[in-house]
């Protein structure tokens, strides 16, 4: 599959995204959130609109030092390859859920149409960082795949791991095809680096530092969370019980 700029332009409009009310009280979701995250979800639901943008700032305000957190680079053989040839035979896959599963490459997202954003990062662990991010709208490249009419929630597959457990996350409908949730391959006007998550990883601004997941391999859609990893939607999320919804 060759991802063109004229193929992603065809495809753009043509998927209605499901209203956020029926994805947030559908019975999966209702599974996936504990009891305690299901009244925070609703209450940040009465409160916020969540197809407003998150905000975003001025080349001024953006930070000196953007610091890393987790893992900084995939202990796999395989990634080591990667980053020798600069990731020149990396593919991104796209499937689970799809009509059509993509194999794309750094290139073809690179000349794909693409986004810049300067926005705060927030980690948990008490600290904020306002960077620049340059990527491909993940919605463009669910549409050129055909996302399912039964696909609910999209999960990005790392090449890193904690231990042997890889890193993962997962988003649902509504934050996937939000206009700031990019793939992003560029950060502060540079390539994006091996600390920060190369050759790609995820933006999705209106959430936490854990979210963003670095070293995205494969993006998959599913119907289901519980028969990824521990079946909590991401790696702290398993391990660390962490809000799988993460809005700020
Ligand atoms: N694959 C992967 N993604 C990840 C992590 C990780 O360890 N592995 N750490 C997360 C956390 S807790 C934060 S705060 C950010 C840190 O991103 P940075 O290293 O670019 O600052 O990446 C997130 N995404
Ligand atoms: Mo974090």
């Amino acid at each position: 599959m060759i991802l063109t700029r004229r193929s992603l332009v065809v495809g753009m409009g043509g998927l209605a995204v499901a209203g956020c009310d029926k994805i947030n009280g559908s019975p999966a979701v209702q599974r996936v959130l504990g009891l305690g995250e299901r009244a925070t979800y609703s209450a940040q639901r009465l409160i916020a609109d969540r197809a407003a943008l998150a905000p975003e700032f001025a080349a001024s305000q953006m930070s000196p030092i953007f610091r890393t957190n987790g893992n900084t680079m995939p202990g796999s053989d395989e990634f080591a390859a990667h980053v020798a040839s600069n990731f020149a035979d990396w593919q991104l896959k796209v499937d689970g859920l799809v009509a059509r599963p993509l194999s794309v490459s750094l290139a073809q997202l690179r000349a794909a149409p693409h986004r810049t954003q300067i926005t705060r990062h927030d980690c948990v662990e008490g600290w904020s960082a306002i960077g620049q991010w340059t990527g491909t709208p993940l919605r463009l490249l669910l549409q050129q795949a055909g996302l399912s009419s039964n696909a609910r929630y999209i999960v990005f597959h790392c090449a890193d791991d904690f231990d042997g457990t890889p890193y993962y996350e997962s988003i649902d409908l509504v934050d996937a095809m939000h206009p700031q949730t990019i793939l992003a391959w560029g950060m502060n006007g540079q390539p994006l680096a091996v600390p920060h998550g190369a050759p790609i990883r995820v933006r999705i601004e209106r959430q936490l530092g854990y979210k963003q997941a670095k070293y995205v391999m494969r993006v998959e859609a599913v119907d289901s969370l519980a028969r990824i990893g521990e079946g909590k939607g991401g790696y702290w999320e398993d391990v660390a019980n962490y809000q799988w919804y993460a809005g700020i």
